[in-house]
């Protein structure tokens, strides 16, 4: 056993409930950030606990839909992971249960506030930033600084980002440009961005894949998944667009009526503790996590550098907007042809 996973196995057992029968059962996680990392934190759980994880990946937006149409009925315990928005809409819509953690105490401001924000439904897990990585071995000079640059000719049929319906990441976009723009603006921008887009993906991280093996030149997604490509030999440049740009809380919340609500909270107090935290860099996942005492990763793009909006969390997480912008989007974007 490595040092670390010691320290994981006592700090699983330290927030065991006294005289639960915890090192058995299973729990239905439903897990929204890379599928490796879904995986690795999934083992490290089983590991640690003895709890049996039955884990499904799946993006955000999706994650949402399922756990919606499950009201009543839920099969699943905890979702982990994916952007702040739909997790706080989930909030508002009571398919998440209210849990004040005892961890609550190492979390970054940010972490809190989120969980204030939906009433202790949901907790922040982890912050990263917004922007759009390219391929340098197929984009030359001037190269792109800024979300404006991407409506260049050039880029005709070379942009990638994924649907905000299914994706998180495709969504804070779209609430980016929004608060930074103004609404009308935002959509007469992704409009036109629309003539470069050859392909809205399904997952967020998807666009960034595709630049990677040359399939597209640039791919909007946030920037620690640029990184995480860069990292891996791939010709990517991240980029923190000049406009100023917004960011994720990524967030988890415990389903409300789910099959294992003990091992839920088991779960998501070790999920918020600094070691646990601590696994997504070892999968090349680079977001800056949410424990005081976890450490940052060093290829984590760093928040304090990036020119932020103030991104109005309780606004664009909020039921009626996000559904009203996503129709929109549908409206005037989803259905633009080529
Ligand atoms: O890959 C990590 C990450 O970027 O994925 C999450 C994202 O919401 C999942 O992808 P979708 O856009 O497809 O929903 C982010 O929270 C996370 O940082």
């Amino acid at each position: 056993m490595t040092r670390r996973s010691t320290f994981l196995a006592a700090t699983a057992l330290a927030l065991l409930p006294v005289g639960a029968a915890a090192q058995s059962g299973e729990l239905v996680l439903y897990c929204s950030v890379d599928e490796t990392w879904c995986r690795a934190q999934s083992e490290a759980f089983q590991r640690e606990t003895g709890i049996n994880v039955l884990m499904t990946r799946r993006s955000s937006g999706e994650t949402f839909a399922q756990i919606a149409a499950g009201q009543g009925q839920p099969r699943g315990d905890v979702w982990w992971g994916g952007t702040g928005d739909p997790h706080l809409q989930a909030a508002q819509e009571g398919l998440t249960e209210e849990y004040r953690s005892p961890m609550l105490d190492e979390l970054q401001d940010w972490a809190v506030r989120q969980a204030e924000t939906s009433g202790f439904r949901t907790v922040g897990i982890y912050a990263g930033a917004l922007g759009f990585g390219y391929n340098a071995d197929l984009v030359g000079d001037p190269s792109p600084a800024c979300w404006a640059d991407l409506l260049d000719e050039r880029f005709r049929d070379d942009v990638q980002v994924a649907n905000p319906n299914s994706s998180g990441t495709a969504y804070t976009m779209l609430a980016t440009f929004v608060q930074l723009f103004g609404e009308d603006e935002a959509f007469e921008f992704m409009a036109e961005l629309h003539q470069n887009i050859s392909q809205y993906t399904q997952s967020g991280s998807a666009p960034i894949r595709a630049a990677a093996t040359g399939e597209t030149a640039v791919g909007i997604v946030f920037m620690h998944d640029a990184v995480a490509q860069a990292v891996q030999g791939a010709p990517i440049v991240t980029v923190a667009p000049c406009e100023g740009t917004g960011y994720e809380v990524g967030s988890m919340s415990i389903i409300a009526g789910g099959p294992n609500p003990e091992n839920a909270r088991i779960w998501y107090d070790w999920a918020l503790s600094a070691a646990a935290q601590e696994i997504g860099a070892d999968v090349n996942s680079f977001q800056v996590p949410s424990n005081v005492n976890a450490a940052t990763p060093p290829e984590a793009p760093d928040l304090g550098d990036i020119n932020l909006i103030d991104y109005d969390f309780a606004l664009f997480g909020s039921s009626e907007e996000r559904t009203r912008l996503l129709a929109r989007w549908d409206a005037e974007i989803g259905a633009l042809g080529r």
